[in-house]
């Protein structure tokens, strides 16, 4: 199968899908768990060349990477031969600048920050993570980059939970960041098989 078809839902996504499955946890009857894609070489090999595929051709100055599944994409970075940068909560980085504090699906307020230098005025940025919910990481991630001077061209995110909305919320406030989600909740049919006595022990924060 070639993989160079970004649609959403399309057979590639349907496909990668399976290999992700879902748990009841942080009090979320349904969180993705991306182990499951990291666990099959096969699969993660293909959401590799998919996005490397969809920004092959695009002007792309640096990608950044969400604390912390966003993390895992680095492979694309490297597949374009383009710098990476990590968007870290506070207190995990040197010499860092923040943005300000935001909210996200599950409880608690954080904050964003980037390597001082990593982008730079005019340039054009690609942010990737595993998953957009409420859309409050992305806007955070956007906004901080954007006070650097630089645009956002797109926000990368293997699964895109639709009915909270948060790739329309990301593009009320940055329309010109485009918001791809290639895997919605509509696929992910992957019913963890849990042992007896499982609890949920995700912590809320
Ligand atoms: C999850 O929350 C994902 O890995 C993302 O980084 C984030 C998405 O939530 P939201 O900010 O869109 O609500 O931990």
């Amino acid at each position: 199968m070639a993989t160079d078809d970004y649609t959403q839902d399309g057979p590639l996504a349907r496909e990668i899908a399976q290999v992700i499955p879902y748990f009841p946890f942080k009090g979320i009857p349904r969180f993705y768990d991306v182990g499951g894609l990291l666990a099959s070489p096969t699969h993660f090999q293909k959401v590799v060349d998919i996005m490397a595929a969809r920004y092959g051709d695009l002007k792309i100055d640096a990608i950044g990477g969400f604390d912390a599944r966003g993390f895992l994409f680095t492979p694309v970075a490297l597949a374009l031969n383009k710098p990476f940068f990590m968007l870290r909560k506070k207190g995990k980085m040197p010499n860092t600048i923040y943005g300000e504090q935001y909210t996200k699906e599950y409880a608690g307020s954080d904050c964003l920050g980037i390597p001082r230098g990593a982008v730079k005025p005019g340039d054009r940025v690609l942010l990737i993570d595993d998953l957009v919910a409420t859309g409050g990481t992305l806007t955070a991630g956007v906004e901080l980059v954007e006070a650097q001077g630089a645009t956002v061209v797109e926000c990368a995110c293997m699964v895109e939970l639709k009915f909270l909305e948060g790739a329309k919320k990301v593009q009320s406030k940055y329309p010109h960041a485009n918001v791809w989600g290639f895997i919605s909740e509509d696929i992910l049919l992957n019913e963890a098989k849990l042992p007896d006595g499982y609890e949920d022990d995700g912590e809320a924060h």
